[in-house]
């Protein structure tokens, strides 16, 4: 059962057709668990998305149904995208949007990694 007020899954969302192959992406890593390449538009000098394998369609809907495993092998690979690009001596940001007031656009949960400079301010 998904989560209340989340939509249901569509395997047609564009993360859900570059996991298939169907769309290019320039990937930085993928495991069993995870898949990350670089944001489209990025809006930092290092701006790389972390997508699940599975089909989930945010943050909540994976934290409620993913298996430990999954959430285990996502956040590791989260960690070692960050390590391999470079960014843990000066640190980086990681931001998920949820849901409509978050504005997320893509309904496949996905973490943001942010980079290669001193970032703003974290408030909206
Ligand atoms: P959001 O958290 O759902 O708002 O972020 C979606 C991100 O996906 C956003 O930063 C887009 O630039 C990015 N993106 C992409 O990398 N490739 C695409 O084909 C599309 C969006 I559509």
């Amino acid at each position: 059962m998904r989560v209340t007020g989340l939509p249901p899954y569509d395997p047609q969302n564009i993360f859900a057709r570059i996991l298939r192959g169907e769309i290019p992406a320039k990937a930085v890593h993928e495991d069993a668990f995870a898949l990350a390449f670089h944001d489209i538009n990025p809006q930092a000098p290092v701006h790389v998305l972390v997508i699940p394998k599975g089909a989930y369609v945010s943050q909540a809907d994976f934290a409620a149904h993913a298996s430990d495993a999954e959430i285990a092998g996502f956040w590791r690979a989260v960690g070692h995208v960050a390590r391999t690009l470079g960014l843990e001596a000066t640190g980086y940001r990681i931001l998920s949007n949820m849901g409509e007031d978050a504005g997320q656009e893509v309904p496949h949960f996905h973490v943001h990694i942010f980079g290669g400079r001193r970032l703003g301010h974290m408030l909206p």
